[in-house]
C-alpha cells in the first residue's frame, strides 16, 4: 500500500488480523515508543550442549535451577548465531539434542517496581524446541524454529524489593522428527561391529546445515498493563487516495480511549482516527510499489537470500547486492526469514513471497495428521507475524513436497485453504518440483511454483535440451492448469574460479550457459502466463555433507563471502533490462530510463 502507511506501521509495530481461527494474541514487533521500552539480550550467553547419552543429564540434573556455571563448565556462546560454527568442536558443529543457554540481566527500578509496568520476554526464533525459565521458573515453551514467541514475565520481576537480577534460562532441541517441520528422522545403527552402542544420526530431507540455537535476537520489552495487544491493517485505494482500515484488540483494561494516527517518512500525521477499528483515508498517497516493477506486467525477477539467522552487516551487504544486480523480489526459501529482513524489504521494494518451514516433505509419513496440525499452526504464526508487511506479496506454504502423493493432496489442500481463512488477501502457493501430471496439491494454489534443473540433475552438460525442456515445461502445467507460473528454482552447481570453454559442468562459463538457455526460454513466456523467474541461488551455503556437495551447495551467483562468479554480471544486465522494458514498456526513451540502471 502507500509509502506513508508503510512508514505508519513503524508507529504501531507489524499489525495483524485478529486471528479468529487459531492463534490468541499478537506479535507485534517490539518497539520503543513514549510507553514502551526495549533492552536486547544479544552478546555473550553461557552455552552447555548436553553430551549425555540420553541427552538429559540437564533435566535429570535440573540445570535451571541454579546458575549454569555451578552445574559444570559452560562456553561464551554469542546471540544471535548458530551454535554449529563457533566452537573448533566437531562435537558441537554435529551435536543433536538439547543445548543450554543462559544469560544474566539486571532490571532497571522502574520496570520491577511499577506495577502499571508489563514486561515481556520475547525470542526472535529458536531452533527447534525451546523451554525457558526465568529465575528458574517454567515459563515458556515453543515448537519450531524460524518464528517469535514471548511471555509476560512481570509477575516474576515484580516480586517484592529489587529482585532487579534476573536469570534467563532456555534449553532449545535441535532434533528434527516426522512430527516437526521441517520433518527429519533419527536412525538408530544397530550393527554393534560398526557402530557404538546408542548410535544415531539425524536423517534430513532438505538441502540445507540445520543450524540450531538461538538465531535472532533475544530482548525483553516493556508495555503499560493497558496496551494494544495486536493491530490488523488491510489496505486499498479509492482513486487517488489510500485506506488504511485497521483493527486495533486491546488487552489489560475496557476502560481507554484509543487514537490512531497514521505518518509518513517525515513523521508528519496524514490522517487519524478514533476507535479500535476505522478507515484512514489519505488523499493523493503515493502508493507501495516494488522497487523496479512497473504495474503491468509485475514480473519477479531474483534469487533466494539468506535469513535463518540474523546479523546487521550481512543483511546489508545483501540487500546492497540485491540492489547492485536490479532484483526485485525473493522467496524466503526455504523458512521464514528474520523481521528485520522483512523491514529491510518494505523500505527498499524488494517483493518476497513468504515461504513457512515446510521443507522436506519427502516421505509419505510425514504427512499424517499430528503434522498437518502443526503445519497450520506454524502458518498461523508466520500469517500472525508478517502479514502486514506491504512487501509479502504471497504465502509459500511448502517447497517440494513429494506432492505426487494422494496424502500429500488432502494435506496440501487443508493447509493452504487454512493460510487462505488466515489472509484472504493474499496469493498462496507451495513450490513444486513433481510431474505437471501427478502433481496433487497444483489444484488449490494461486500461482504455480515450479523448481526444475534441466541440464544438471540430468542430460549432464547438455545446455541444447534446455529451451525444448522449458517450453514443454511450460505449456504443460499451464494447458493443465491456466494459471499464472512462476519458475522458482533453475542453476548450475559452480566453484568460483573454475573455468572451461566449451562450458563443462562446475564452472562458471556453464552457470552462465546454463543461465543464457533458461533465459532464452523464459522470454518466450514471459508476457505471457510465466510471472517470475527465481535462479538458485543467491549465495553458496552450508549444506550437510555429501557426495554432491562440496563445502555446501555452489549453485550461488555470489560465493559464500559474497564475491560474484561471472554469472552475477549476466544476471545483472538482464534484470536491470527487464527493468527498463518493465517499468517503461511503450518508450525506451533514455531520459526515461531508471535513473541509476547501470544499463541505460
Ligand atoms: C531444490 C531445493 C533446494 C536445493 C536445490 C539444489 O528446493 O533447497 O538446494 O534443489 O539441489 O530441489 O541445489
Amino acid at each position: 500500500m502507500a509509502r506513508r502507511s508503510a512508514v505508519a506501521w513503524a508507529a504501531f509495530g507489524p499489525l495483524l488480523w485478529g486471528c479468529a481461527l487459531g492463534l490468541q494474541g499478537g506479535m507485534l514487533y517490539p518497539q520503543e515508543s513514549r510507553s514502551r521500552e526495549r533492552k536486547e539480550l544479544d552478546g555473550l550467553w553461557s552455552f552447555r550442549a548436553d553430551f549425555s547419552d540420553n541427552r538429559r543429564r540437564g533435566f535429570e540434573e535440573q540445570w535451571y535451577r541454579r546458575p549454569l556455571r555451578e552445574s559444570g563448565p559452560t562456553l561464551d556462546m554469542p546471540v544471535p548465531s548458530s551454535f554449529n560454527d563457533i566452537s573448533q568442536d566437531w562435537r558441537l558443529r554435529h551435536f543433536v539434542g538439547w543445548v543450554w543457554y543462559e544469560r544474566e540481566v539486571i532490571l532497571p527500578e522502574r520496570w520491577t517496581q511499577d506495577l502499571h509496568t508489563r514486561v515481556v520476554l520475547r525470542i526472535g526464533s529458536a531452533h527447534s524446541y525451546a523451554i525457558v525459565w526465568v529465575n528458574g521458573v517454567d515459563t515458556l515453551e515453543h515448537e519450531g524454529g524460524y518464528l517469535p514467541f514471548e511471555a509476560d514475565i512481570s509477575n516474576l520481576v515484580q516480586v517484592g524489593p529489587l529482585p532487579s537480577r534476573l536469570r534467563i534460562t532456555i534449553a532449545i532441541n535441535n532434533t528434527l522428527t516426522p512430527t516437526t517441520l521441517p520433518p527429519g528422522t533419527i536412525q538408530y545403527m544397530n550393527d554393534t561391529s560398526k557402530y557404538p552402542k546408542g548410535y544415531f544420526v539425524q536423517n534430513t530431507y532438505f538441502d540445507f546445515f540445520n543450524y540450531a540455537g538461538l538465531q535472532r535476537s533475544v530482548l525483553l520489552y516493556t508495555t503499560p498493563t493497558t496496551y494494544i495487544d495486536d493491530i490488523t491493517v488491510t489496505t486499498g485505494v479509492e482513486q487517488d487516495s489510500g485506506l488504511v482500515n485497521y483493527q486495533i484488540s486491546v488487552k489489560g483494561s475496557n476502560l481507554f480511549e484509543l487514537e490512531a494516527r497514521l505518518l509518513d517518512a517525515e513523521n508528519k500525521v496524514v490522517a487519524n482516527g478514533t476507535g479500535t477499528q476505522g478507515q484512514l483515508k489519505v488523499p493523493g498517497a503515493s502508493l507501495w510499489w516494488p522497487y523496479l516493477m512497473h504495474e503491468r506486467p509485475a514480473y519477479l525477477y531474483s534469487l533466494e537470500i539468506r535469513g535463518k539467522g540474523f546479523d546487521w552487516p550481512l543483511l546489508v551487504k545483501d540487500f546492497n547486492l540485491l540492489r547492485w544486480l536490479g532484483a526485485n523480489a525473493f522467496r524466503t526459501s526455504h523458512y521464514p526469514y528474520a523481521e528485520e529482513v522483512l523491514q529491510m524489504c518494505d523500505r527498499h521494494g524488494i517483493v518476497v513471497i513468504d515461504e513457512c518451514p515446510g521443507v522436506g516433505l519427502a516421505l509419505p509419513q510425514f504427512f499424517n495428521n499430528v503434522s498437518l496440525h502443526h503445519h497450520m499452526r506454524v502458518m498461523e504464526e508466520v500469517v500472525r507475524r508478517d502479514k502486514n508487511h506491504p512487501a509479502v506479496v504471497m504465502w509459500s506454504v511448502a517447497n517440494e513436497p513429494a506432492s505426487h502423493l494422494e496424502s500429500a493432496g488432502y494435506y496440501l489442500k487443508m493447509v493452504i485453504a487454512h493460510t487462505k481463512a488466515l489472509d484472504p488477501s493474499r496469493p498462496v502457493t507451495f513450490v513444486s518440483n513433481s510431474n505437471y501430471a501427478a502433481d496433487k496439491g497444483a489444484p488449490y494454489v494461486d500461482v504455480i511454483c515450479l523448481n526444475s534443473y534441466y541440464s544438471w540433475y540430468h542430460d549432464y552438460g547438455h545446455l541444447e535440451l534446455i529451451q525444448l525442456q522449458l517450453a514443454t515445461q511450460f505449456e504443460n502445467w499451464y494447458k493443465k492448469y491456466q494459471k499464472p507460473i512462476i519458475q522458482s528454482e533453475y542453476g548450475a552447481e559452480t566453484i568460483a574460479g573454475f573455468h572451461q570453454d566449451p562450458p563443462l559442468m562446475f564452472t562458471e562459463e556453464y552457470q552462465k550457459s546454463l543461465l543464457e538457455q533458461y533465459h532464452l526460454g523464459l522470454d518466450q513466456k514471459r508476457r505471457k502466463y510465466v510471472v517470475g523467474e527465481l535462479i538458485w541461488n543467491f549465495a553458496d551455503f552450508m549444506t550437510e555433507q555429501s557426495l554432491t556437495r562440496v563445502l555446501g551447495n555452489k549453485k550461488g551467483i555470489f560465493t559464500r563471502q559474497r564475491q560474484p562468479k561471472s554469472a552475477a554480471f549476466l544476471l545483472r544486465e538482464r534484470y536491470w533490462k527487464i527493468a527498463n522494458e518493465t517499468r517503461y514498456p511503450h518508450s525506451v526513451a533514455k531520459s526515461q530510463c531508471l535513473e541509476n540502471s547501470p544499463f541505460t
